[in-house]
């Protein structure tokens, strides 16, 4: 036989529809920008959202994502928009990072009208169909159901969508994700569980909570696994593409384990934190692992862009924000009509 092998023309029809991989060559420098931008978008957003509930604008409660925001963006870099996530209470960097508008996302978690969920959801509850964003929920785990339910239904209407399921470390206590773990597995399913490990649930470390190791969970179904630095989105963009690729192909589910870190407290306002997470660890994270630092440094290393430019994504960035806050702060309450439009009684 001449030429290549039916294997790797395979191989490379299939590297061809994909989406380049964060660290290929031919990714070029607007797209490393926009990355840039993303994990900017989702800090500064947290800053606000902080903000406004501290000086009491903000009902209800809320998670920051801080710190974590290679993960979400990284995962994101390797979906198409119909790809679908689901989300978590620490759900707004996946909302971001899936192509959620700013503005919308304040309104929503001010209890607006023009919310992303006419102001009934809040910061916990965000979907966004139109950019594949299935919902975050509330319910340690409870996306795993929604997530897993999605992946069938894109195989049984035949198209190769891909679903990515964040959740984090304590929802591998939930009964829900081994059984759906199970079914993913046993019908090859395209989802991703992404498992985002922040080292706590609420005030506990983890390793106070798990027994064994967290990979030989999803092993223990044959469930193909990989694990990376969640501060370093290059490689998270990198690993998720290879894994989106599998589960296209009809290679069914994988797991994926991020090693990451929360900036803020379980909760806005948690002032327990110096009581289970020592202010040399919060400061380590921050000023060695902080993932926008990082990947800022390597792209100035590597004249992408220079420190101004940086900057000025920034400014942008904030400028963005700041009139995002401004619009949900002047946006109309729903009508008191509405009460019972859209809700389960
Ligand atoms: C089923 C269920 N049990 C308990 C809670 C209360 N709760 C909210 S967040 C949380 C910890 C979650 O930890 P993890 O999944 O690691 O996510 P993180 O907050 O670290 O991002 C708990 C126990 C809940 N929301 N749902």
């Amino acid at each position: 036989m001449t030429g290549r092998s039916a294997a790797s023309k395979t191989a490379s029809k299939k590297r061809r529809g994909r989406r380049a991989a964060l660290e290929e060559p031919s990714v070029d420098a607007a797209r490393h920008l926009e990355t840039y931008r993303q994990m900017v978008r989702i800090r500064v957003f947290e800053e606000h959202a902080n903000d406004l509930y501290l000086t009491a604008k903000m009902p209800g409660l809320t998670h920051m994502y801080a710190g974590e925001e290679a993960v979400a963006v990284g995962v994101c870099d390797a979906l198409r928009r119909d790809d679908y996530i689901t989300s978590t209470h620490r759900g707004h960097g996946h909302c971001i990072a899936k192509g959620a508008r700013l503005d919308l996302m304040f309104a929503e978690l001010l209890g607006k009208a023009a919310g992303y969920n006419r102001g009934k959801g809040g910061s916990m509850h965000i979907a966004d169909q139109e950019n594949g964003n299935l919902g975050a929920n509330a319910i340690v785990g409870g996306s795993a159901g929604i997530a897993t339910g999605a992946a069938l239904s894109a195989r049984l209407r035949g198209t190769d969508q891909v679903v990515a399921c964040f959740f984090g470390e304590g929802a591998l206590g939930q009964g829900l994700l081994y059984e759906v773990m199970n079914m993913a597995q046993l019908w090859k399913l395209p989802v991703i569980y992404v498992c985002e490990n922040n080292l706590y649930n609420e005030y506990t470390h983890f390793e106070e909570t798990t027994a064994g190791t967290i990979l030989d969970r999803p092993r223990a179904f044959g469930i193909h696994t990989a694990e990376v630095d969640g501060q370093d989105v290059m490689a998270v963009a990198t690993v998720t593409a290879e894994l989106v690729e599998r589960a296209r192909q009809g290679e069914g589910p994988s797991f994926l384990l991020a090693h990451t870190y929360r900036y803020y407290g379980h909760h806005v306002g948690d002032i327990q934190r110096d009581y289970y997470r020592s202010k040399d660890e919060e400061a380590h994270w921050r000023s060695e692992r902080d993932p926008i630092a990082l990947y800022g440094a390597w792209l100035q290393e590597r004249d992408i862009a220079t420190a101004d430019e940086l900057g000025t994504i920034e400014a942008e960035v904030r400028d963005e924000a700041e009139k995002a806050v401004a619009f949900g702060l002047d946006a109309p309450y729903p009508d008191e009509g509405e009460v019972t439009l859209h809700v389960y009684a």
